[in-house]
């Protein structure tokens, strides 16, 4: 039994059990894998797999769709009583560790790996087939399974699953947990993802359970994250003549902490963020503008603001929120506006534009974000202009700290 580590800086943020933490993993290999806590539909599997029963023993099963994890394609898998999916090989692994290991198992989806007992017929495991091509779904269930060394009569007993999509999407399931049982809530399992060789993978802590319920949605490609452009302020107004300089927030959350964001790979509209010059005076012509930004780290953490949801799917304006810090640290980011306005193109005063941040983590995990701006032309101003007089119609583009 191995009790994770509770991160120290979230005790002060929000209570212990609120949070879903994930822990990447801190090897070289990059993360193809991201998760997002969803809501919770759990599904009923109805065909008892009766040969996969007792302590620990494992089965190999047919998957009814090629699936493709960390890249590979596999067509079966091995279940095991003790929580996890192993598309490699059987493990009879009960005593659980963190991940990455290339201890077995490897080629790994460990929904509960826990040291359980498949106590039969009162507990099983189970499968279902869902959907038509090529939207079929695959879930492995285990019903009302015991903690190993519980007695035959205890109700300690958890209901999870793994659903498959043909999409290679992972949805990890889980339900009837008792909330006031902190083995039931996972704080002895190893839940996450792991690669063939066992030198990447991604591991969760399963914290925030509503009704006893809790979904996790490992997905391949980019983590959203909130993005709150010229944070307080909605809507964001973009004045595209401004040489000043625009902040956007990358905005924490009870699973994002900002301080896991390297600063350096984020783009917004394919802009870097703005640092710091190494030798201002030999750009002459800019001395002025230059100088004026030297003032100005490329980003700091300081909590600004409050996230919009969903964090996706944002086109109009209005999609935003002037609420001000909510207790989750956030990562201020400073831009180039001049930068960012040329990456618009063409654009007409009132117009709103969706604007994509890209970065990653300090790990590697891809994220991506996005804020909706109104393009403001300040049209009586023709030509090159310096000075500070351009962002007068809000200011808050420009050199000062948005307040
Ligand atoms: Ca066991
Ligand atoms: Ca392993
Ligand atoms: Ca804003
Ligand atoms: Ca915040």
């Amino acid at each position: 039994m191995k009790r994770k580590p509770f991160l120290k800086q979230f005790r002060f943020i929000f209570p212990i059990g609120l949070a879903i933490l994930l822990i990447s993993s801190p090897t070289s290999a990059q993360n193809i894998y991201s998760v997002d806590v969803v809501t919770p539909n759990y599904i009923e599997a109805n065909t008892i797999l009766s040969a996969i029963k007792g302590d620990d023993h494992y089965e190999t099963i047919n998957l009814p769709f090629t699936f493709t994890f960390f890249k590979q394609d596999y067509n079966s898998a091995w279940v095991s009583t003790n929580g996890f999916l192993s598309f490699t090989r059987g493990s009879l692994a009960s005593s659980n560790t963190s991940l990455p290991t290339p201890d077995l198992p490897n080629g790994a989806i460990y929904a509960f790996w826990d040291d359980l007992n498949v106590d039969a017929p009162t507990a099983s495991v189970r499968t279902e087939t869902l959907g038509t091509e090529p939207n079929k779904q695959f879930v492995i269930e285990w019903r009302n399974v015991k903690f190993f060394g519980d007695p035959p009569s205890t109700t300690r007993r958890i209901d999870f699953e793994i659903v498959l999509h043909q999409n290679g999407v992972i949805l990890l399931q889980y339900r009837n947990i008792d909330t006031n049982d902190g083995r039931e809530m996972g704080n002895s399992a190893t839940v996450g993802v792991e690669n063939e060789k066992g030198d990447s993978a991604v591991q969760a802590t399963l914290a925030s359970f509503k009704d006893g319920q809790l979904a996790l949605r490992f997905a391949q490609g980019p983590r959203s994250v909130p993005v709150d452009i010229k944070p307080r302020h909605c809507p964001n107004r973009l004045n595209v003549d401004s040489d000043g300089v625009l902040h956007v927030a990358i905005l924490g959350t009870s699973d994002l902490d900002v301080t896991t964001i390297d600063p350096k790979t984020v783009t917004m509209g394919g802009v870097a963020v703005l640092s710091k010059q190494k030798d201002p005076w030999t750009t002459k012509k800019k001395t002025k503008i230059v100088a004026s930004k030297l003032c100005h780290q490329g980003w700091i953490h300081e909590d600004v603001g409050t996230p919009y949801e969903p964090f996706d799917g944002k086109t109009d304006p209005h999609q935003c929120n002037n609420k001000g810090p909510d207790g989750h640290l956030d990562m201020v980011l400073k831009f180039d506006t001049q930068a960012i306005a040329d990456s618009l193109g063409d654009v007409e005063d009132e117009e709103a534009i969706t604007l994509q941040l890209r970065g990653q983590l300090l790990d590697g995990t891809e994220i991506a974000g996005e804020d909706v701006v109104i393009v403001k032309k300040e049209k009586h101003h023709g030509g090159h202009h310096k000075g500070h007089d351009k962002d007068r119609d809000h200011g808050h583009d420009k050199d000062k700290k948005d307040h």
